[in-house]
């Protein structure tokens, strides 16, 4: 079997979501964390754009980056697949999580907006990709997954986003997933996943709440002290 090295920042969504992809097929794989003002030199070599996630195989004998070609490329070479196995069902996966940039972008734009109006203009915002979830889930038939009893890459996709939205909501809640029923059930399906969470749930959400409060974003100031890590 190859021998995979993912390289992360610890709180990325993005290489969250092909860590998840390796739980769900069981693959083993090495989680190699790096710090944002320090990237080494060996990673600069194989990450043209300097982002996370990169995926090293086989001690560099390849190497590839962004994450939704590194998902494909791992459905196409890890069994079992991800993806369904009908190509309209294929094409209509990819094309949401394609979707995934604007989903995250209605979530980080209250997370990281700098002043109360800019939080609420982002808030205001956000329903639309939500509704556009909502009504895709419907398309889609029941859950739990998005494509019912099967998890696939959409999944592995959206989940890191989805759980920054509860952490933001815990923050400061804005309680916009009570009226999403279909994504709320999803939601919830995914955050019960093991394979979702890299690190404990707790633990996790005190790095996040870190790095939202290091950016001075506006709802930093509802972040109470520092959680104890037993919590
Ligand atoms: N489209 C990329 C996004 C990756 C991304 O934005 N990663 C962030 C960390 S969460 C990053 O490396 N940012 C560093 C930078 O922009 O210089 C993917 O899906 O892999």
């Amino acid at each position: 079997m190859a021998k995979y090295m993912l390289v992360s920042f610890k709180t990325c969504p993005w290489v969250q979501r092909s860590a998840i992809v390796f739980r769900e097929k069981g693959t083993p794989f090495e989680l190699r964390h790096i710090e944002p003002d320090n990237r080494p030199d060996w990673f600069l070599a194989i990450s043209p754009h300097k982002k996370v996630p990169a995926l090293s195989i086989d001690d560099g004998k390849y190497a590839l980056f962004e994450s939704n070609a590194i998902n494909e490329y791992l459905d196409e070479t890890i069994e079992p697949r991800l993806h369904p196995k009908d190509p309209i069902e294929r094409a209509v996966n990819r094309a949401w999580t394609d979707y995934v940039p604007t989903f995250a972008s209605s979530v980080t734009g209250c997370a990281y907006a700098q002043t109360e109006d800019a939080y609420n203009k982002a808030l205001e915002q956000a329903p639309v990709a939500f509704e556009r979830l909502e009504r895709a889930l419907e398309k889609q038939g029941s859950g739990p997954f998005f494509n019912g009893a099967d998890y696939s890459l959409v999944d592995a996709a959206y989940a890191p986003f989805l759980q920054r939205y509860f952490f933001l909501d815990h923050i400061r809640p804005n309680g916009l997933i009570e009226k999403y029923p279909r994504l709320k059930a999803w939601a919830a399906a995914l955050m019960a996943r093991p394979s979702t969470h890299s690190f404990p749930a707790a633990e996790f959400e005190a790095m996040y709440r870190e790095g939202v409060r290091r950016r001075k974003s506006w709802v930093s100031q509802f972040i109470e002290a520092p959680r104890a890590a037993a919590e």
